[in-house]
Formats: C-alpha cells, structure tokens, sequence
C-alpha cells in the first residue's frame, strides 16, 4: 500500500505576516506517530507543507490529512483534489473533531479524537476492503505506543527535530483551551510509561528536546519518575507548565537538574476576575511574579503566554501587560487574540451570545478579533496585540529585561534569546531557503546552556547558581 500522510500549510504561510521560522520549528509528530502503525512494506510518504513543496500529481491509495483549525481551508482543497483522483481520504486533527460534519463533506473516512486507536482499527477495515466513514476514539492509552517514525522526518528542515510528546491533553479545563472538545467521550489527560518514555529520549540523538505536551508536570508523580530518570543523560529540553506547577517545590528543581532551561507558562492574564470567567483556575491566588522569580533562580528562561481580548479587559491591558512583562525579565512573549476555536465552551457562549463576526477559520489564528470584544472595539483589539509585540520586542525593552539580571552572564543570556527569536528574521530566512535551519541548533543550545566562552580559554563560565545538567 502507498500511504500518503499530509500536513497542509497554514493558510497563514501565505501572508505578510508569515513567518517562516515559526513553521520550521518542529515537524509533524502528529503523522508521525501515525506512521508507526503502518505495515513495514507499507510505502509512507510524510510531507509538511511548511518546509516542502506538496506534490499532487501522485495517485497514492491512502491520503491521511491532519486538518488544524487554521489549516483547514488548505485541506480540504487537498482533499478535494485527491478524491477527484479516485484516492481514499482520511481526515483527523483538532478541527475535524470540534466539525466532524464540515470535513466530512471532503472525506472518505473522518476521525474523532487522538487516532492511537482508532487509526489502526481503520487500517485493518481499509485492508480488508470495508473502511467505515467515521471513527470516534474512545479507549485512550499510550501504553501500547509502537516508536515514532522519525525516520521519514526531514530532520535538517526544522530548527527542533527533536521535539517529543509524552503525555495527552492537560488535567485542567480552561474554557478557551481545545481540550475538552478533543478528547470528549474519554479520558482528557493521560501519560506514557515512564520507561517508554526514556527509551524514546534515548532514542534521539543530540542533546537539546522540546516537550510538546500541553502540561508536562500535570501528573506530579509520572514527572518525578520521568526527570529522575533523565538525571545523567546530559540533555537540555523546554517544555510548558502551569504557574501552580512552578510554583509547588520540588519538582522544578528535579527537571532543573535533568536539563530545563526554558519554560512556556500560560499566565494569561494578570486579572483574576478575567481568569474566574475562563475557568482558568490553577492561576488564581497564586503569585505570578514569584513563579518568574523562581525559574530564573534556577536559570530557567521564561516564555509568558498572554491572551487578550477578555471581557474584563480595556484598552489598558497591553501596556500594562507589557510592562509586568518587562518589568520580571521575561525573557520571550508570545501574546494571543482570545480565539473562540469550535467547538470550546468559549466559542459556545459567544456563538449564544450573538458575538461571533464569521467563521472565516483562516482568520482564526489567535491574531485577529473574530468575536465583538465587551470593552474596545475589535479593531482596537487586532492593534493592542500588535503593538504588544512591538513594544515587548522593542531594543529598549529587551535592554531593560536584560538589566533585570543578576550577573552578566544572564543578561547576554537574556539578550541573545530574545534577539535570535525576534530580531534575526532576514537569517532565518537564508538558513529556511538553503535548507539548513537545523545548523543553528548548537547556538540555540548554547543559549539554553548559558554558558559562554571565557576569554582566551575557551572554557565556560557557568550560568548563575543554576545546576549543572544531569
Ligand atoms: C507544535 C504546535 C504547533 C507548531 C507546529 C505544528 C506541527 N508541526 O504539527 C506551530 C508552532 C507551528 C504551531 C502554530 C500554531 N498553533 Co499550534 N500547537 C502545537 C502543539 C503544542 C503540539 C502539536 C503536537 O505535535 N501534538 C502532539 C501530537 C502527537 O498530537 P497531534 O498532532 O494532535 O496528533 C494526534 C491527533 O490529533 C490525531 N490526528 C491528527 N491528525 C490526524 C489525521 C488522521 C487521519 C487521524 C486518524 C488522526 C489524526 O492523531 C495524532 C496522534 O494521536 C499543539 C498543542 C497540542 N497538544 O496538540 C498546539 C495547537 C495545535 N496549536 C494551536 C494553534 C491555535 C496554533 C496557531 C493557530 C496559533 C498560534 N498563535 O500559535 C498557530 C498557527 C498559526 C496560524 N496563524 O495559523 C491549537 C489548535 C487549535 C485548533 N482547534 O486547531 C493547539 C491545540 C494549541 C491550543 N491549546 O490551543 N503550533
């Protein structure tokens, strides 16, 4: 059998705003795990969008689409134009699950949920010449999880062909978040094994990993047992928590030692009242200025989420957002337009609301007001979060957070992160044409390491009081 497994680009891959390095950080993990379960004679073609060119003019027997809500115009125009062709088109991801109706009209085959249990019952009917036209995921376990065809990955296409997933959804349900519409009828939040998971680590070359999981220390006892296990392996890895994780002792200081050096928190919003109405509860009462304080004291960069557009914001949330923001020394920032995806109990209470504008889903990309904002106007809205960018980003501002540091180390460290990540684009852009992106990588995990040459020795300094890896 010939399998073709897609992921379309972004439909913002094509507009001014594109920008390419965001789309050549990780590759298709998603299809890839799919990919296991295909026979060893099977012929699978992986192809991304982001960083290939797609070639339709092939006559495959299987195209597998993974449709995000963004990327869903693109895919169905793919699978539009297989079906044309004859060949048999399965779609799934987070879009076909929140719309199963609305890709259906551009599919043989839809799937709801993860496909860890699903795919392969769908292979056996394909096999077997009976293939059904919908399949909901109900058992959910990663217990039996066949090793991730990273072999048919592009490696020295991303910046990040590491990156890795051991966990499924979060244990928290914030009413914005994609969660509870993705893995309806079954368990939201669940794990690997822990030996499984170190084996896959162990599978992967080099030293830097990016964790994809939604919420990697949302199940305390599983991280404990996953961090002790990666103590001595000499990686450097980020990853994403919640503020109460950070802030609860002990486990920090476990993934510290085993190599975390950057962290995606969602703080969100600095309004409690904000944090009430989107049920983003494991942030309330807790002190967020602390959990910067916190990471930073183990050398741990911070990546701030932030989201705005809330009903209890005014047009004063950017800069006073900003400001905290600066003001901690964060060191990166990535801001949001609260996005109502399909399919979340947000996008339920707007649509009753009447506040939806249209359902363009190109435009929801977390950069456009797609619903009528309570305090400002949509257009104001669209402008704050730009000009957050531009002034989180600004060369001032990085100064300022990089004076924020204790020692010179952590100021270049700060600086360096920042820049390369915002500042650097005409380069990523020669290094994503010449098809050499992963070449920066040993800069970016010197970043990470913040560790720096000492004049004439070539020897390191060591970051701050953070401890050694491993
Ligand atoms: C990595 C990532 C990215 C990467 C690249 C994605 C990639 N290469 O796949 C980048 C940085 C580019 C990215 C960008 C964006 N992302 Co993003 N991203 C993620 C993240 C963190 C991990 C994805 C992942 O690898 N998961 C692990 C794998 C194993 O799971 P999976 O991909 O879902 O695949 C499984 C199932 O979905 C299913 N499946 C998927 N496809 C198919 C197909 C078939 C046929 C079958 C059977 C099954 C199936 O089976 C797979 C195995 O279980 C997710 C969060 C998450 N937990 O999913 C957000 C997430 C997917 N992103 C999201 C969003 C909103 C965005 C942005 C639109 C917004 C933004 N501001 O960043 C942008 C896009 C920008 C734009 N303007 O269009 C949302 C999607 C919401 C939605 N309803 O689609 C998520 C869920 C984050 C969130 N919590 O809101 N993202």
């Amino acid at each position: 059998m010939i399998a073709k497994l897609i992921l379309p680009a972004l439909t913002e891959a094509r507009s001014p705003f594109f920008r390419p390095i965001k789309y050549s950080l990780f590759p298709p993990l998603g299809l890839a795990t799919l990919a296991a379960y295909l026979a060893p004679d099977d012929d699978v073609v992986l192809c991304d969008e982001h960083v290939e060119t797609l070639d339709l003019d092939d006559e495959p027997d299987l195209v597998a689409i993974q449709v995000y809500v963004t990327s869903a115009r693109r895919s169905y125009e793919i699978a539009d134009h297989y079906r044309r062709r004859g060949v048999h088109v399965a779609l799934g991801g987070l879009h076909v699950t929140s719309l199963p109706d609305e890709a259906a009209a551009h599919a043989d085959t839809v799937f709801l949920g993860p496909g860890e249990d699903t795919w392969p019952r769908f292979l056996a009917d394909f096999r077997a010449g009976r293939p059904g036209s919908l399949y909901r995921s109900t058992s959910r376990s990663l217990h039996a999880l066949p090793p991730v065809r990273r072999d048919l990955i592009r490696r020295a296409r991303y910046l990040v062909p590491n990156s890795i997933v051991v966990s499924r959804g979060c244990p928290h349900a914030c009413d914005f978040c994609y969660k509870d519409a993705f893995f309806a009828g079954g368990r939201g939040f669940y794990v690997q094994r822990v030996d499984a998971a170190l084996a896959e680590i162990e599978r992967l070359p080099g030293r830097h990993l990016y964790f994809l999981d939604d919420h990697l220390f949302g199940d305390p006892r599983f991280a404990a047992s996953l961090f002790d296990g990666m103590r001595g392996m000499g990686r450097l890895w980020q990853a994403a928590a919640t503020v109460n994780a950070v802030l609860r002792p002990g486990l920090l200081e476990k993934a510290v030692a085993c190599g975390l050096r950057s962290l995606f928190v969602g703080f969100e919003t600095l309004d409690p009242a904000a944090l009430r109405s989107h049920a983003k509860h494991q942030n309330l009462d807790r002190d967020y200025a602390e959990a910067v304080r916190r990471l930073h004291g183990l050398g741990v960069m911070v990546n701030a989420s932030f989201v705005f557009g809330m009903d209890e914001h005014d047009e004063s949330v950017f800069d006073r957002t900003v400001a905290w923001a600066v003001d901690q020394g964060v060191e990166t920032a990535t801001f949001h337009v609260l996005t109502p995806y399909p399919g979340t109990a947000l996008h339920a209470r707007m649509r009753a609301a009447g506040r939806l504008l249209h359902d363009d889903w190109d435009l929801y990309d977390t950069r456009h007001a797609v619903f009528r904002p309570a305090r400002m106007s949509g257009e104001r809205l669209e402008r704050g979060y730009r000009d957050a960018y531009r002034d989180f980003y600004a060369w001032r501002s990085i100064l300022r957070g990089a004076a924020t540091k204790p020692d010179l180390a952590g100021a270049l460290r700060h600086a360096a992160y920042a820049v390369g990540w915002k500042k650097l684009e005409p380069l990523w852009d020669v290094l994503i044409r010449l098809c050499r992106v992963g070449q920066a990588l040993p800069v970016l995990e010197r970043v990470l390491e913040g560790a720096w040459p000492e004049k004439g020795n070539g020897r390191r300094a060591p970051l701050g009081n953070a401890p050694a890896v491993g």
